[in-house]
């Protein structure tokens, strides 16, 4: 796998703390007067975005304060988002370059109109929906939530999307149907990567049912209250925020409900390594990591890792009486 270690990530990669801090002070204070949005725009007036970010339309009645009750579902975290920036140049996406930092740049312009998305498999209802269905579908929610790669590094993200399950009970699954599979789009003109041979295309992923269906599970249509940069997976991609960063599959363009687990590309990649449950564990470290601890982006210091990534409250059930160390 072409990543690095944190130790291996030069500095001058991070951003600079004296910025971030200064900026974590602003952060801190908008998002106690109530406004993450505010914040967003306050920051990028006082520190412009590198040149790669295009305009970014923002969603009308997405942002409100965190209420306890939002809090305690796990919908949002009271955590410092990290920055827009951030965010959107420091990116895995293999499709367009398996460079963090050139993946913005490359996926500049990317067409995301029109845009299907395929819905089938073990259902009563199979349906294509185009992306304004998508959207229409249930209410655009704004969720903040901790995002933890697998090369332990990890950010707070307010993304905006809806929950999966609204759209897997459209189409009705049948009683048959266990999982669900996932795929990317596959096109070598739009992803210029997928001329390589550095993953096996099209980017596939998967979850159980149950994990498909929790509320927690969404696809994200945005992020910081607009729309989703190409870069972060546009115009719609999977967030299940106590896995790996890697289940969190971008630019989907099929979903399937099937009968047995589904393959997953980093599991074809190296399986020793990458199970197909990915949940954030920092006991086992199947990987050549350690996963015990994170580096958060725009922080100075490492912090431990939280056992599903500080989830367990709300998905713990799902995976009792399974031994993670097999089952990782
Ligand atoms: N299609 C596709 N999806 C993908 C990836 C990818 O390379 N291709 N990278 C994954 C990894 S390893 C991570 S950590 C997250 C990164 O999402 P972000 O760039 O929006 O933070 O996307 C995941 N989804
Ligand atoms: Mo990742």
């Amino acid at each position: 796998m072409l990543i690095k270690k944190p130790d291996e990530i030069k500095s001058s990669e991070i951003t600079d703390q004296k910025v971030y801090l200064n900026r974590r002070l602003f952060i801190r204070g908008a998002v106690l007067a109530g406004s993450v949005a505010a914040t967003g725009l306050l920051y990028r007036k006082l520190n412009p975005p590198a040149a790669v970010v295009e305009e970014q339309p923002k969603i009308a009645g997405i942002v409100k304060p965190p209420s306890d009750e939002s809090m305690r579902q796990g919908f949002k975290v009271n955590e410092a988002p990290t920055s827009f920036e951030d965010i959107t140049n420091y990116n895995n996406f293999y499709e367009f370059s398996t460079e963090k930092r050139s993946v913005a740049s490359e996926a500049r312009g990317f067409i995301t109109r029109p845009w299907t998305v395929e819905v089938g498999g073990l259902v009563n209802k199979p349906k294509t929906f185009d992306l304004d269905d998508l959207l229409k579908l249930a209410p655009q929610e704004e969720r903040i939530y901790r995002h933890r790669c697998v090369e332990a590094w990890s950010m707070v993200i307010p993304w905006v999307g809806f929950s999966l399950n609204a759209l897997l009970k459209q189409v009705e699954p049948l009683s048959t149907a266990r999982y669900v599979a996932f795929q990317t789009l596959l096109d070598p003109k739009r992803l210029p990567n997928q001329s390589t041979s550095v993953l096996d295309w099209p980017y596939v992923e998967g979850l159980r049912l149950d994990e498909a269906m929790h509320p927690l599970t969404i696809l994200a249509t945005g992020l910081y209250g607009g729309t989703l940069p190409p870069q972060d997976g546009a115009p719609i991609r999977l967030v299940v925020p106590w896995k790996y960063g890697y289940k969190g599959i971008k630019s989907i363009v099929k979903i399937s409900l099937v009968a047995d687990e589904p393959p997953t590309t980093w599991n074809i990649q190296v399986p020793e390594w990458y199970g197909f449950y990915s949940n954030v564990n920092p006991n086992v470290s199947q990987t050549r990591w350690s996963q015990a601890t994170e580096h958060r982006i725009g922080e100075y210091s490492s912090r431990p890792t939280l056992l599903f990534n500080g989830y367990a409250e709300q998905v713990g059930h799902l995976y009792q009486g399974m031994d993670l160390n097999v089952n990782y």
